[in-house]
């Protein structure tokens, strides 16, 4: 809890109030009429962000911004107004934010929290039963904390890549990046990404809090008491960013603006990726690769896990198993394959190896905490040293090895183990690391130690392949979406895991990472192949779209279960490369408005009571809705349809929404369904990007008629930043005609030679 009796002082600059209580001080900053910056500076007077960049902050400010304050003497209490919204500060360190006809948005919470728990409940009983004095685990005070008033049944989203369902209300959570191989139940309170930001929806008002500090941080979403939310924070600043807008895609837009956006990907890399940990040579690599090609199964990289490094020393390849890496390269790029390699961050202790002299003789590793020697834990290759990745000599260092595997024809870099993982026990907060120039702990630095080695791989690909780097990573923070695509980490293969892709899928979205995905089948432990069908089906639309598994596991490539598992493989695989200029659309439009690909229905039916908590079904962008059948030995799929008029992509039938029904779902079917007056550009056919020029497109058309704006370019390349794309307005009206008008002509970008329309 956070003292700070009364108000004492405050002036007003700009777009910055600043107040003095009688116990601390605190800044409330108007970025733009619908984000505000709550600081209070505990810690340290900077805000220290990882999440909001300079860049971000000039694109935010942008957006103009303007702000009044007074004091009103009656309540005793300062009102800062912007055109939007209304915030109000005080005695107490309270601020409450309303709306500008007065009514209540999210208001400190002034009583006293109920218990402030940090461990189960039944832990606890455990821990007593063990001997344990419990006492003490009851009523934890943290430096820093922020209790806020929920509605009693005001739903809570987002938080990233938390387990659980999608309404997060009633979960508690940590934010401390965690390497868990079990298997992630509901009850797991962290995972591998720390997204501190919540999206809460009152009837007439969805907002976000974003707490932005990277100390090990805990959530009570309502969980302890039905009338609060709470957040604390073991160490650092009090630094909340209220997120207005008022309906989800609003807050969504809001918080990316403050946080940065995904860029645009290359084409290729949201197409189909084959994966297994223990792919251990050329041969098996090559067979798998060319096993997608004679089935007919697209598929754009068969990826190289650990087993392709010497001795798991990172940035170096065992030829032994291999060969030369730009011969197989090679051999696999004239079939359409682009090598995707895993990185892992613990650099292997050995006098002799490049990577561990340099980093020894230039000081780039975490030191101890008595700062004396390089701080050792040990993951794959045995003892190993930590790349102190906050400071941008490290960054550009690893950059520069980045770039030797670029070098060898690398397209694209997966970055594991980023947490950081550790095999001999958690690293202690006070191992020492930087972040730039100031000297500061792992306790600062642990929840951006992925984030940060992000950056450095994005930064150096960016920099010197000169196309959209593609970086895959499992642990990182709040605005990594910058640098890095994101997958869930070690799945299982269990359905319970299948029905926890959606939800967990939909809340990174809403968080801003756009590009993630599933293991598909799972990771850990043997898939089946009902269940791989089913996957392979749930997760036709993930912009991420890779199966991948673990070595002792059974083998999880779709040809292992028999022909009908292909022939259900290669359909769902092929329905999502026959929607890539969609997915590509989605992505481009992503740029402008920070929505995701993969929504859950809540964000464009907010009102719909169904919506809400709605775990089993999710839209792509606002005209597709997916009803995937999740559950062993389900044959018949209830479908909800939120409100208007859809159609089945199968069968063209008409259903009406704001309703349930049942559909007939065989092994082989996923009911997807049109919106009314939808037009989604599909592409031919393709066993991979690049395999033809992609200059035919056809438009599906649900009766209505509408219009819809196309983006193509040249799916590699940054020249689009430069206007280097076609823009296009396709409308087709109720007899089918078609309009197109060109918005945008690329320089170097050939139009369509031929589109043509296809009613539903
Ligand atoms: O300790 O590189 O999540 O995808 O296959 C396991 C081996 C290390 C964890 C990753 C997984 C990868 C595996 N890695």
């Amino acid at each position: 809890m956070i003292e700070f009796g009364k108000i004492l002082n405050w002036t007003m600059t700009d777009n910055v109030l600043s107040v003095e209580f009688e116990k601390n001080n605190m800044t409330i900053s108007v970025l733009t009429d619908e984000i505000i910056n709550v600081f209070v500076p505990l810690w340290a007077k900077e805000h220290y962000s990882k999440a909001v960049e300079e860049s971000d902050l000039e694109r935010v400010l942008r957006k103009g911004r303007s702000a009044n304050a007074v004091f009103n003497s009656e309540k005793s209490c300062i009102e800062l107004s912007t055109a939007k919204i209304k915030a109000v500060i005080c005695d107490g360190g309270y601020v409450d934010f309303y709306d500008l006809s007065g009514k209540e948005i999210s208001k400190a919470y002034r009583g006293e929290r109920v218990s402030r728990r940090t461990i189960g409940i039944f832990d606890m009983e455990l821990l007593a039963a063990e001997g344990h004095d419990t006492t003490g685990l009851l009523n934890i005070q943290r430096p820093v904390e922020d209790v806020r008033v929920v509605d009693s049944d005001e739903p809570i989203y987002g938080l990233g890549d938390k387990s659980g369902f999608l309404n997060k209300r009633s979960y508690e959570y940590e934010n401390w990046n965690t390497d868990d191989p079990s298997a992630h139940t509901e009850q797991f309170r962290s995972l591998y990404k720390s997204i501190p930001f919540a999206i809460c929806k009152k009837p007439e008002y969805a907002y976000g809090l974003f707490y932005d500090n990277t100390f090990h941080s805990y959530f009570d979403l309502a969980k302890e008491n039905a009338s609060y939310m709470a957040y604390s924070a073991d160490d650092g600043n009090l630094d909340l960013y209220f997120i207005g807008g008022g309906n989800i895609p609003a807050v969504v837009g809001n918080y990316t603006l403050l946080t940065g956006r995904a860029p645009l990907p290359q084409l290729w890399t949201l197409g189909y990726h084959q994966c297994r940990w223990g792919y251990s040579n050329a041969k098996d690599i090559t067979e798998v690769a060319e096993k997608f090609r004679e089935l007919d199964i697209p598929c754009e990289s068969v990826q190289y896990d650990i087993d392709y490094m010497d001795g798991y020393r990172v940035f170096t390849w065992n030829e032994k198993d291999y060969g030369p890496a730009g011969e197989l390269f090679e051999k696999l790029r004239l079939k359409g394959f682009k090598p995707v390699v895993i990185i892992d961050p613990g650099t292997k202790r050995e006098e002799g190896y490049f990577m561990y002299e340099e980093g020894t003789k230039n000081g780039y590793f975490f030191r101890n905490a008595d700062d004396t020697e390089d701080y050792v834990n040990a993951v794959w290759p045995g003892d190993s040293n930590y790349p102190d990745f906050g400071r941008k000599a490290v960054r550009d260092w690893w950059g520069e090895h980045v770039n030797s595997l670029t070098d060898m024809g690398v397209m694209g870099i997966w970055n594991d183990m980023n947490e950081p993982a550790s095999f001999k026990g958690p690293l202690p907060e006070d191992v020492i690391g930087y972040d730039e120039d100031r000297k500061t702990t792992h306790r600062e630095l642990h929840n951006v130690y992925g984030h940060y080695m992000s950056k450095a791989t994005y930064d150096a690909m960016k920099a010197h392949i000169g196309k959209r780097p593609l970086v895959i990573t499992r642990a990182c923070y709040s605005g990594s979406q910058k640098y890095t695509a994101v997958w869930t980490g070690d799945n299982q293969s269990l359905w319970s895991h299948l029905q926890m892709m959606i939800p967990q899928l939909c809340s990174l979205g809403m968080c801003g990472f756009p590009i993630a995905g599933v293991d598909i089948g799972g990771f850990g432990g043997d898939t089946t192949p009902e269940l791989l069908c089913r996957w392979i089906e749930a997760a036709a639309f993930s912009t991420f779209f890779r199966n991948h598994s673990a070595n002792g596991c059974i083998r999880q490539e779709p040809w292992q279960f028999g022909t009908e598992v292909v022939d259900i493989y290669r359909k769902f695989v092929k329905l999502h490369y026959r929607f890539l200029p969609y997915i590509y659309d989605l992505m481009h439009e992503e740029q402008e408005n920070g929505l995701p690909v993969m929504r859950p229905l809540v964000m464009h039916y907010e009102d719909d009571p169904v919506a809400r908590d709605l775990n089993d079904e999710y839209l792509v962008g606002e005209k597709i809705l997916v009803a995937p059948v999740v559950n062993q030995g389900e044959r018949v799929r209830k479908v909800y349809l939120p409100e208007g008029t859809w159609y089945s992509l199968w069968t063209g039938e008409k259903h009406e929404g704001r309703r349930y029904f049942l559909e007939e779902a065989p092994l082989d079917h996923m009911p997807v369904y049109i919106k009314a007056g939808s037009v989604i550009p599909v592409y031919e056919e393709m066993q991979y990007v690049g395999e033809k020029p992609l200059d035919k497109l056809t438009l599906i058309t649900a009766p209505g008629g509408g219009s819809f704006v196309h983006y193509q370019d040249g799916g590699e390349d940054l020249s689009y930043l430069e206007g280097n794309y076609n823009l296009y307005r396709f409308s087709v009206d109720e007899n089918k005609d078609l309009t197109a008008e060109l918005l945008n002509e690329a320089k170097t970008v050939p139009q369509y030679e031929k589109i043509r329309v296809v009613s539903i």
